[in-house]
């Protein structure tokens, strides 16, 4: 079961780095702040103490399975979880981002070491506007900013940690396939115009490997990991 042990300090550098190779599947950290919460290659992941959902969790995946792939299970599961608790629907921006109304609400960070995989998810819940980071690539959102309100964080933590249990264990049987409803329902870049990497096209969809296709002038290509922007 996901969710236990639980270990939670009030402030640390990342929730990342209080799991490793001796803890067992499923056990998770939590914390009130990060002095250095961090984001994909080499970015940050910014929050004031005491707003959010910051929660890392440690699995050991089949070694037949491909492990980038625990993002989009880890942003399924996140937007679940907002999903309940806005009664609002929410996409997943390929490869890691929980959007709603266009804006980023939660992040999702897949590292593996050592055979394990440390999925990090990071929820904006309480900030006001003036709290959350202004200078970022996609708008930045929290629960109270879309709908007034004040949410509470640990019934959050707990709807995200029962969605992703049941989405791992399907994951784990079944690979992406066995989520994929849950995740091409919610796809926010298909259709949109999009740069990838410097290349601009249309987004078709998030493939059942967890790929992003890409059609462009030359023909539809299937991206596997990399920076998307999207243009409208
Ligand atoms: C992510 O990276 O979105 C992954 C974030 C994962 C955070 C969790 S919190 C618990 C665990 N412990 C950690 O240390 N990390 C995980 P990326 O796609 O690289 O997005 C990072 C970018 O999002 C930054 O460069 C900013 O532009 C922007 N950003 C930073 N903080 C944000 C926030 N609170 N809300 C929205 N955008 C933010």
């Amino acid at each position: 079961m996901i969710g236990s042990p639980r270990r939670h300090e009030p402030e640390c550098e990342s929730t990342q780095l209080l799991l490793d190779t001796a803890d067992r599947e499923g056990a998770i950290a939590t914390t009130d702040h990060q002095t250095g919460g961090r984001g994909r290659r080499g970015r940050s992941w910014v929050e004031a103490p005491g707003t959010s959902v910051l929660v890392s969790v440690l699995l050991r995946p089949p070694p037949t399975l491909p492990a980038p792939q625990l993002s989009l299970v880890g942003g399924v599961a996140a937007a679940i979880a907002v999903e309940e608790a806005l009664g609002l629907a929410a996409q997943i921006k390929w490869p890691n981002d929980v959007m709603v109304d266009r804006r980023k609400v939660a992040g999702v960070l897949a590292e593996a070491r050592d055979g394990i995989v440390v999925l990090g998810i990071g929820i904006n819940v309480n900030q006001t506007r003036d709290q959350l980071p202004a200078e970022t690539r996609v708008a930045a959102a929290s629960l109270r900013t879309i709908d007034g309100r004040l949410h509470d964080r640990e019934r959050l933590l707990d709807s995200l940690l029962t969605a992703l249990d049941g989405l791992y264990a399907r994951w784990r049987q079944g690979g992406l396939d066995a989520v994929y409803e849950d995740l091409g329902a919610r796809d926010f870049l298909r259709g949109r115009r999009v740069s990838v990497d410097g290349v601009t096209g249309t987004a078709q969809m998030i493939a059942r490997d967890g790929r992003l296709l890409v059609s462009m002038d030359s023909g539809v290509i299937a991206v596997a990991s990399g920076e998307v922007v999207f243009e409208r």
